[in-house]
């Protein structure tokens, strides 16, 4: 039975399952969460705790949380893509990173995006201050960090969560210019094709941006 990946083409979360999937090759049908597709969103609803995705369904079997979809396709649907290193330090590092980009990227992110969507002209203050200073520190977290460190082959685990994190990141809080690894990170990741794909599939979406989507990338 063919792999069924649900999900929406904007969503950060969405690209994070759709890289490894796209890097390997891997047949999947592409399930869009959206009030045009109201099976696949009950479907959402009952499977995840908290109705998010993507989840992806294999059969009879059920995964949710990216990065346990991108274990899982590592291990029943592998493919040229290193996804979990071999190695088991490395692949630490890889799991450790993963959480880096989720937690202090990804999360700062939404928590800026969420402020404005839930008040479109007085967005919390507080909370679109705090998105904002957790970014940065994690900026110069990473830009002391890739100093002395160089990511995982791609595409692998932290390929997966940093592109789509450092992406709509750099939208909320523009990497300042005294980050220029990460900036030039954020660039390399874009050009891979898997991840070039979700950017250029996710273009119609742009006018959804609640902060409003620049000009570029
Ligand atoms: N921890 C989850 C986060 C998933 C997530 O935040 N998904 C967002 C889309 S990017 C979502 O489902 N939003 C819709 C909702 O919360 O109802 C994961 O790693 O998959």
């Amino acid at each position: 039975m063919m792999l069924e990946l649900y999900g929406h083409l904007f969503s950060s979360y969405t690209w994070k399952a759709l890289i490894p999937l796209y890097a390997n090759g891997t047949e999947f049908a592409f399930k869009e969460v959206s009030p045009d597709h109201p099976r696949n969103a009950v479907f959402v609803q009952r499977a995840h705790p908290s109705g998010k995705f993507p989840v992806l369904k294999d059969g009879d079997t059920v995964v949710f949380e990216a990065t346990a979809i991108i274990e899982y396709l590592a291990v029943r649907h592998p493919g040229p893509a290193p996804l979990i290193p071999a190695d088991p330090l490395e692949a630490v590092t890889t799991r450790m990173l993963d959480r880096v980009f989720d937690h202090y990227v990804m999360h700062p992110m939404q928590q800026v995006v969420f402020a404005h969507l839930s008040n479109s002209e007085n967005p919390d203050q507080a909370m679109v201050d705090k998105g904002r200073q957790d970014l940065l520190r994690t900026y110069r977290w990473l830009e002391k960090w890739l100093e002395a460190n160089s990511l995982p082959p791609h595409v692998s685990l932290v390929t997966c969560a940093a592109a789509p994190s450092l992406f709509y990141a750099d939208w909320v809080e523009r990497i300042p210019e005294d980050c220029s690894r990460l900036a030039a990170l954020r660039a390399e990741l874009l050009a891979l094709p898997p991840v070039a794909r979700c950017v250029d599939d996710a273009r119609p979406y742009r006018a959804f941006f609640p902060l409003g989507a620049p000009d570029r990338d």
